[in-house]
């Protein structure tokens, strides 16, 4: 799916502003709220979780339903266009209304959809109703639980009967919602460019580009294919100059003497592709990833990943995109040597892949498929008893979920240079029974869609025992989540230590890189200590001084990304203190003692060939 731009052919709109809000206590539907301007309504600033934005908790944690509704029109000079609405991200499940009639719906609140109004939009105002549902289960990702996931034995009490109903999140994140990116109108001509892949081959100091230019009329909801229209595709350096040009829908583009895109020294080409009288330009940086042996190869040079699990959480935006925040946050990677970080635990903005992409940063690109996992809060989910999460009856029913929310994700982030590997899952049920069944078709689903064959991975959760963990078979990368000094053995660190490298001799024998995704202690920001006591931020430096050293002895370690690059809202609990406190940074950006030790350590750490 194509970001949306303004081109000479496209006309955009951004919809961001003040809308209308009102929570649905369960009647919403009922009434026809989408029908009329809702009554007794409150502001509400679209895009932005809307959580944080007023006060109480009722209003915090509200359950299900909210509506959303604004006015819109469109300028005169744009009738005969084909007319798109664009919904970035609306958490987790989106009915949109146009004067009242349903005309979309959307599960998943993390990757854009869109849908054709060029009909509707007849001359003067109309109302827009975007209602919207937190709602999170068994068949939803992320998932949601039926207890507490951090409560171990309060799991299966979260149903008690005079409790109201309220979400479980089967993750360690606060559950904020509603439109949380840019909802925007764009127009294209009658026949336009629907999509656009690119694929790179390097072979010495050219490369091949291979592209595929989908097109359609959009006037059939069959969308037909048209072959009629000349398409040609040109690429530009960054001076602006013509390096390659090939006509038709598919083809090849031959670069001489090509700038490689490469981690923190990003270079972009415009690919510029004019379909009748469409016209659409995408930034595109040309490398190679693959993996080989023990190593992952970047434009064939062993890359070692410095960097972070990341959230998008701030305050008061909640999960709402946050441009500045992203900015700052890539900076202050940058001015700690960091190279990298993952999307945990869903797609990020397509303003923070682009942003990626311009700066040099690599991402590993998650889903939302976070909380595959009744194992969590002791097991407890289902009315205090245990249930297997792959379960056919009683256990998660999100596979099919799973395959849209990976093909949607591919479609959208399969030219982005900065992705460089996909994850499938994070701390799923992955040693359990039924998983590798669950999983299999996931990891076959990525390979066949995404073109370039990049890595696949799901990120694997300390509790299973690595022998029955299906990812060393599916993965080409194993990912763990290890806890060593903290969840594991903290205080203690020398236990621990033994620990992770009897693990590590485990994975060492599977052959395959091994990068660490996760392993952090929470701290609180200005606890200090002169024995370093857990909480403290010396003890946070000692714990990851153990960890690293560790993984230092290890060839096949191909990186460490640490969780959390900042402090972020979670839902409440006794382990959490106003949050999740693991940042290396505060959720307003200050560092902690631990930043500068990182900073120390990776700028001696070189991007390539660390461990030669
Ligand atoms: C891991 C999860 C992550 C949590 C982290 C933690 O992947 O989402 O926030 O642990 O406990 O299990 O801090």
């Amino acid at each position: 799916m194509l970001y949306p731009i303004l081109t000479p052919s496209r006309f955009l709109c951004d919809l961001s502003g003040i809308w209308n809000f009102k929570l649905d206590k369960g009647n919403g539907f009922e009434e026809k709220w989408q029908e009329k301007p809702l009554k007794d309504a409150m502001t509400m600033p679209v895009p932005a979780s809307y959580n944080d934005l007023k006060e109480g908790i009722d209003f915090r944690d509200h359950y299900g339903w909210v509506f959303y509704q604004r006015k819109i029109s469109l300028p005169s000079a744009i009738t005969g266009e084909r007319v798109m609405l664009r919904c970035d991200a609306v958490t987790h499940h989106a009915k949109v209304y146009l004067d009242g009639s349903l005309i979309c719906e959307h599960k998943g609140g993390f990757l854009p959809f869109e849908t054709e109004i060029t009909t509707m939009m007849t001359e003067g105002e109309h109302l827009l109703t975007i209602a919207v549902d937190n709602v999170i289960d068994y068949t939803t990702l992320p998932v949601g639980g039926k207890g507490d996931m951090l409560g171990g034995l309060m799991g299966g009490m979260g149903e008690s009967e005079d409790r109201k109903p309220q979400n479980h999140p089967n993750f360690d994140f606060f559950n904020y919602c509603g439109i949380t990116r840019p909802v925007r109108i764009y127009t294209t001509p009658k026949e336009y460019i629907r999509d656009i892949t690119l694929v790179s081959e390097v072979e010495g100091d050219s490369a091949d580009i291979s592209y595929y230019v989908e097109a359609s009329c959009s006037d059939s909801s069959s969308a037909v294919e048209t072959g009629h229209l000349p398409c040609t595709v040109e690429v530009f350096d960054r001076e602006g100059n013509k390096v390659a040009e090939s006509c038709g829908q598919e083809g090849v583009l031959h670069i001489e003497q090509v700038h490689l895109w490469q981690p923190l020294n990003a270079y972009l080409y415009q690919v510029k592709v004019t379909f009748g009288k469409d016209e659409y330009t995408l930034p595109y940086g040309v490398r190679t990833v693959r993996v080989e042996g023990e190593k992952f190869l970047i434009n064939e040079k062993p890359f070692y990943f410095k960097g972070y699990g990341k959230h998008e959480d701030t305050f008061p935006n909640g999960r709402g995109i946050h441009l500045p925040m992203n900015t700052k946050d890539i900076s202050l990677m940058k001015w700690q040597g960091a190279n990298s970080f993952r999307t945990s635990h869903y797609p990020y903005s397509e303003e923070m892949m682009r942003l990626c992409d311009e700066e040099g940063i690599v991402v590993i690109d998650e889903t939302t498929a976070v909380g595959v996992n009744l194992q969590f809060g002791g097991g407890a989910n289902f009315g205090g008893e245990k249930i297997g999460t792959f379960d056919p009856e009683h256990g998660v029913q999100t596979q099919e979920h799973h395959k849209e929310v990976i093909r949607d994700l591919i479609s959208r982030d399969k030219n982005y240079a900065c992705v460089v590997m996909w994850s499938i899952a994070n701390e799923p049920d992955s040693a359990s029974e039924g998983a590798y069944e669950y999983f299999k078709p996931l990891y076959d689903l990525a390979r066949e869609l995404d073109k370039q064959n990049l890595p696949r991975t799901l990120v694997s959760v300390q509790m299973g025992e690595p022998e029955k963990d299906c990812s060393a078979q599916l993965s080409d990368v194993i990912c763990l989540n290890r806890y060593y000094g903290w969840y594991f053995g903290g205080p203690d660190l020398v236990g621990p230590e033994t620990a992770l490298r009897k693990e590590l001799d485990y994975w060492k024998k599977v052959g395959k890189p091994v990068l660490f995704t996760e392993y952090g202690a929470d701290t609180v920001m200005g606890f200090h200590d002169t024995t370093p006591v857990m909480y403290t931020e010396e003890y946070q430096v000692d714990y990851y001084k153990m960890n690293n050293g560790v993984f230092d002895e290890y060839s096949m370690v191909v990186g460490e990304q640490v969780w959390n690059f900042a402090d972020f809202a979670t839902s409440q609990s006794l382990l959490r203190v106003q949050g999740n406190k693991k940042g290396i940074f505060t959720r307003d950006r200050k560092p902690k003692l631990v930043a500068h030790y990182f900073k120390d350590r990776w700028k001696k750490i070189p991007d390539f060939g660390y461990k030669e």
